[in-house]
């Protein structure tokens, strides 16, 4: 972790009264004082959040048409219905400190804004639709929790609901994965080989290893973040691998063991080289979701422009009933 920038002198005794109510367990609300690093790490981090729900509806949005049943494809279009959802009410959050969404928006399409590196990978099978909700959702569900106690009121009241619908939506990806597991050979087997391939990313998710993660430091210190990255990543290998198990599938890590005396299960090295590429935009899908970004923005343009048309009108008709 890096070391910390120290304020402006005249901000000393606002900042020593911002920080004693963060240590009392007080909420910052939008129109409280704030250090200026604090509203630019809300903003960097709230909004690659909503990017990433945003983002994340592509590789599901994928198998809408090819859902084998009724049934399935209800659920995965209420589940992509709610990323869009998150989306915006994490946006929302944003705004209140005092960047307009589209600006954020701007940010993510010219590549300046990060977006969760898992979302860079293909989906190739049905499987994938349940791993994606058991393993994504399950990783998104344990780093979400405990933002429902970040120091920021906005983000941490978004979190609460977006907790609730996250849970449906690993609970649907673990029924899909458990028909799987009980199915044809067949089905057992892709259903194995969608995890081979989710396996690392989701670990990938935490972000990177505590001694390599420039922002925790200010993070935990102001309380946005609550439990570091390999904290939360240690979390979800203990809940995800007894869930395996019971599915009856393999997790692709030979080094993976239970460690008796801490009850963790220990796992072996992440391959940050590919984290890093596919931060760095080489992922297997980086270039295919930017462009199908991009399109989207455009071809709804209309849309915004009616909008503000729309709300331009409304304006005008109260000021001249003010008036
Ligand atoms: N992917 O200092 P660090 C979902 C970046 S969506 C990409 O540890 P921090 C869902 C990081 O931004 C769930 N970039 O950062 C949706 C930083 O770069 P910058 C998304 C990553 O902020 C649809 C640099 O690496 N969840 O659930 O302390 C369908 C150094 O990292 C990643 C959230 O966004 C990554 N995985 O910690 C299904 C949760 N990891 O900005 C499911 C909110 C790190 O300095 N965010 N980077 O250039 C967080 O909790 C934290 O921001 C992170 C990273 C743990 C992700």
């Amino acid at each position: 972790m890096t070391p910390l920038p120290t304020p402006p002198a005249d901000d000393a005794a606002l900042l020593a009264a911002f920080e004693a109510r963060i240590a009392a367990g007080e909420s910052i609300e939008p129109k409280d004082w704030m250090p200026e690093r604090y509203r630019k790490q809300l903003l960097r981090m709230m909004s690659q959040h909503a990017h990433s729900e945003v983002v994340g509806m592509l590789p599901e949005g994928n198998w809408i048409t090819r859902a084998p049943s009724l049934r399935r494809k209800l659920a995965l279009l209420a589940k992509v219905q709610d990323e869009a959802g998150h989306g915006l009410y994490i946006y929302c959050g944003a705004e209140t400190l005092g960047t307009d969404r589209s600006e954020l928006v701007e940010q993510l399409l010219d590549g300046r804004a990060k977006y969760s590196s898992i979302f860079n990978y293909p989906t190739l099978s049905w499987a994938d639709m349940g791993v994606i909700g058991w393993l994504v959702d399950g990783a998104a569900i344990v780093n979400q929790t405990v933002l429902a106690k970040a120091s920021y009121g906005p983000y941490a009241r978004a979190m609460v609901r977006i907790c609730k619908e996250e849970n449906f939506h690993k609970r649907q990806g673990y029924e899909v994965c458990t028909v799987l597991a009980n199915g044809t050979p067949a089905q057992r087997e892709m259903l194995q080989e969608a995890v081979n391939r989710f396996w690392w990313p989701s670990l990938m998710m935490f972000g990177p290893s505590d001694t390599d993660s420039p922002n925790s430091g200010e993070l935990l210190k102001w309380r946005v973040k609550r439990k570091t990255n390999d904290e939360l990543r240690q979390r979800f290998v203990n809940l995800t691998v007894p869930q395996a198990i019971a599915l009856g599938i393999t997790v692709p890590d030979p080094d993976l063991r239970l460690n008796e005396a801490t009850g963790d299960w220990e796992f072996g090295a992440i391959d940050w080289s590919e984290f890093h590429a596919v931060l760095q935009g080489h992922g297997p899908c980086n270039q295919e979701r930017l462009a199908a970004r991009r399109q989207a923005h455009e071809e709804g343009a209309w849309v915004r422009e009616a909008a503000a048309a729309h709300a331009a009108k409304q304006d005008a008709r109260r000021g001249t009933a003010a008036a």
